[in-house]
């Protein structure tokens, strides 16, 4: 067996070896940022969208398809839109050996896509609130260095919900309801997470304003894995997207939406994963019991037989459970299904057949412990419940840990030199004042913390410019 990347200390070369060897992806296809999803990757992320799904099924939005393609007229219709995306668009100009006459793109996000359609579907205030999303793949010429999940150039899991509404307050509501959809969502993958208010200078092109959502890698830098966007009226206005009021006046909607990605499970890989591989939370790991028949020459005992019992019956309570078989020691075994992260292995040896016995080993802590065949079903359960919750506390206490509050450039500066993470320090709000922030720390500026209430501070000074300070602001080195 080879030596394995530590998680802690060499996490980039971690990350990059165990998409491979978890079989996640294949990164070998022939054009950059673009990668193959393997089968047990792919089940993976299944089962996180099939909780997003859900979500949405909840509160109301309906599941649309639109078309990859968009005419280049259509794309150029939002001033700022256009400006923030051009440069990362790839262009389709020929259909076979003739030049198209309206060039089309690849899209990047499918604003431009689907608001011209807006404007034909919504008429009337009944119309409204208005509620889309897809999951689709997506195109984006990246500049950055591409990493698999995390920067790719197809995005092939891009889900974005967009929204319409007849008042700036429905789309705050439309807003906090994003929110709360992503919480549900992140206590799925166990992961906890901060939210940003993004400064003015880095919103989402065509934005009022938008929020970020993060969470802190092992090696302290922090990755974006959702967004909300506030569009105010803004492409609205491009777009002719009017409705009818009570009173028979024509009003601009007001817009959001809201984007994650296939950066959810690099995030879970991550934030989750140790020396020994993935660690998955039950809730989206596509085996969550795996069962190893130890078997012993010259036994009376049927270990298989034993293991396939076992199997049925958890089966027949929802859990998902596969039996290893196959023909190789069963160390061999372990080793496989601990890179791929299974939270759970049942090991059955003629011995436990004999006493009316299991041995469950835990994937989070490692530990392993006897229970009686007749409790399975019940212990299984609580201690798959007991994996989420440790994982959650574990990743919990690891965010916290870093996330730092400093008054001045020189703790910020040491956080950045220490473990990293997330610095919090007073700001004036001057723009200037916080470019010039990002450059002495090399550090970009996540934004406010959000609900803003948790931003206000008195009696501090800017850390920069020493102004007296309005905000608390967040900086970090970014993925
Ligand atoms: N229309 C809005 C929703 C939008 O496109 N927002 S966004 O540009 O911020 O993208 C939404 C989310 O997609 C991001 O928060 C990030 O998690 C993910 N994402 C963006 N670019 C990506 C890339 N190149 N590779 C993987 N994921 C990406
Ligand atoms: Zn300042």
């Amino acid at each position: 067996m080879v030596e394995r990347k530590r998680w802690s200390e060499e996490f980039s070369e971690w990350y990059n070896e165990l998409i491979e060897t978890a079989e996640i992806q294949d990164k070998r296809y022939p054009v950059k940022g673009m990668n193959i999803w393997l089968p047990y990757g792919l089940r993976i992320m299944r089962n996180i969208e099939r909780f997003i799904h859900e979500e949405m099924e909840r509160t109301g939005h309906k599941e649309v398809l639109f078309p990859a393609l968009i005419p280049e007229t259509e794309f150029q219709k939002e001033a700022e839109h256009i400006a923030g995306f051009e440069g990362e668009v790839f262009w389709v100009t020929h259909a076979g050996h003739d030049p198209l006459d309206v060039r089309l793109i690849m899209r990047p996000t499918s604003e431009t896509a689907m608001y011209s359609m807006f404007s034909l579907w919504i008429r009337s205030h009944a119309d409204l609130p208005f509620k889309i999303y897809q999951i689709v793949n997506v195109y984006r010429y990246e500049t950055k260095h591409t990493r698999p999940l995390i920067r790719v150039r197809e995005i092939s899991r891009f889900f974005e919900a967009h929204t319409a509404h007849d008042s700036f307050e429905d789309a705050e509501r439309q807003i906090r309801e994003d929110l709360e959809i992503f919480g549900r969502l992140m206590e799925k993958l166990a992961m906890p997470y901060i939210v940003s208010k993004r400064p003015d200078w880095d919103k989402f092109p065509g934005a009022f304003y938008s929020l970020g959502a993060e969470v802190v890698m092992p090696d302290g830098r922090t990755l974006q894995i959702g967004t909300m966007h506030n569009y105010k009226q803004n492409f609205a206005r491009a777009y002719n997207i009017e409705y009818e009021t009570e009173t028979g006046e024509h009003e601009y909607v007001h817009q959001t939406t809201y984007g994650m990605s296939e950066r959810l499970l690099a995030a879970v890989m991550a934030v989750h994963g140790d020396d020994r591989g993935l660690v998955l939370p039950p809730a989206i790991a596509p085996i969550q019991v795996v069962i190893v028949p130890i078997p012993k020459k010259d036994s009376v005992y049927d270990v298989y037989e034993y293991a396939r019992s076992i199997a049925e019956e958890l089966k027949n309570s929802g859990f998902r459970v596969h039996v290893d078989e196959r023909d190789i020691r069963p160390g061999r075994k372990f080793y496989d299904w601990e890179l791929k992260g299974v939270p759970l292995r049942i090991e059955v040896g003629p011995r436990d057949i004999k006493n009316g016995k299991a041995v469950l080993a835990r994937r989070d802590t490692l530990e392993k412990f006897v229970i009686d065949r007749e409790e399975l079903v019940s212990r299984v359960r609580e201690t798959l419940d007991a994996i989420h919750e440790n994982l959650y506390a574990r990743a919990k206490e690891f965010l916290e840990n870093h996330i730092k509050r400093v008054d001045t450039i020189k703790e910020a500066k040491k956080v950045f030199e220490d473990r990293r993470g997330v610095v919090e320090i007073p700001w004036c709000g001057e723009e200037s004042c916080g470019l010039e922030m990002e450059e002495i720390l090399d550090a970009k500026m996540l934004g406010i913390p959000y609900p803003e209430e948790e931003a206000k501070i008195e009696g501090k000074k800017c850390a920069h410019c020493g102004r007296e300070a309005r905000v608390i602001v967040r900086f970090a080195r970014t993925y």
